[in-house]
């Protein structure tokens, strides 16, 4: 899965205005180098950002998703939490969605209930602008992370949503401290218990910058280690920025992972 962030500090002009033809060049070559999914999120979630209003999410996310459909045939994820952003980019062609508010704001069950699309469920502690404030967790992590998406599942098929449209994600980065990270991936089988396809993000991500001290632009080789972990302990749908290295990651793990298979 592609990351493509349409944030005015991804594609702009210098202003406010999202330059699509930019996005849709920077798909493109997350397709040509692998990708199977290209992920199109208009708010960003990183620690300290605020919410914006559901107009504005969707005035930055529906000219992409609508051409990426149109032009490219991409299977189109969106990244949001908005029930109002659900229905309209369904009815763009949007192929997924992936919500790391795990579908708890208002409408967003029932939106995504009718889409009738996948849903990719995140665990996330707090809120974006407040999850990094001194992160707590009265039990382990990984029962932490299990026991929400259980409960998260129960909701959405209490809601008419089948199980096998979800997608479960164990959030790395969202409510949880540089020990909670590691010790979730590590342990990162106690998920499979619910029997669902996981997805997981860690590209580029600040638990990369402490453990190895490097900025946000030399985090790639610590993202393909984390890559190789977490396919080896079951993640099925890596969410990464860089496509290409990524796709060898995966494909050297598998390829090892395949042959322990074989008689
Ligand atoms: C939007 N976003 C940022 N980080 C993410 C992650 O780790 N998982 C998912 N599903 N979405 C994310």
């Amino acid at each position: 899965m592609g990351i493509l962030n349409v944030t005015p500090d991804s594609f702009s002009d210098g202003g406010r205005h999202i330059v699509v033809d930019d996005a849709l060049r920077h798909a493109e070559r997350m397709l040509a180098e692998g990708a199977a999914i290209i992920d199109v999120g208009g708010e960003s979630t990183r620690p300290g950002s605020q919410s914006i209003p559901a107009q504005q999410e969707l005035d930055r996310v529906a000219p992409v998703v609508e051409r990426l459909v149109r032009e490219l045939d991409a299977l189109v994820s969106v990244d949001t939490s908005s029930p109002e952003v659900m229905r309209e980019t369904a009815a763009l062609g949007a192929g997924m969605f992936n919500d790391v508010r795990a579908l708890q704001c208002e409408g967003a069950l029932q939106a995504a209930a009718r889409s009738g699309l996948p849903i990719c469920v995140m665990h996330m502690q707090g809120e974006p602008s407040d999850m990094q404030q001194a992160p707590h967790y009265a039990e382990p992590i990984e029962e932490a992370v299990v026991r929400f998406l259980a409960e998260r599942i129960a909701a959405c098929e209490a809601a008419g949503i089948r199980r096998e449209r979800l997608i479960l994600d164990p959030g790395f980065g969202f409510g949880k401290t540089v020990e909670h990270n590691l010790r979730l991936l590590r342990r990162m089988q106690h998920l499979e218990a619910l029997g669902l396809p996981l997805l997981v993000g860690m590209s580029r991500k600040s638990m990369i910058g402490k453990v190895l001290e490097r900025p946000v632009e030399e985090r790639l080789p610590g993202g393909l280690a984390l890559a190789a972990l977490a396919v080896e302990r079951g993640a099925r749908i890596l969410r990464v920025h860089d496509v290409g290295p990524s796709v060898d990651a995966v494909n050297m793990t598998w390829a090892v992972l395949q042959e322990g298979l074989e008689p």
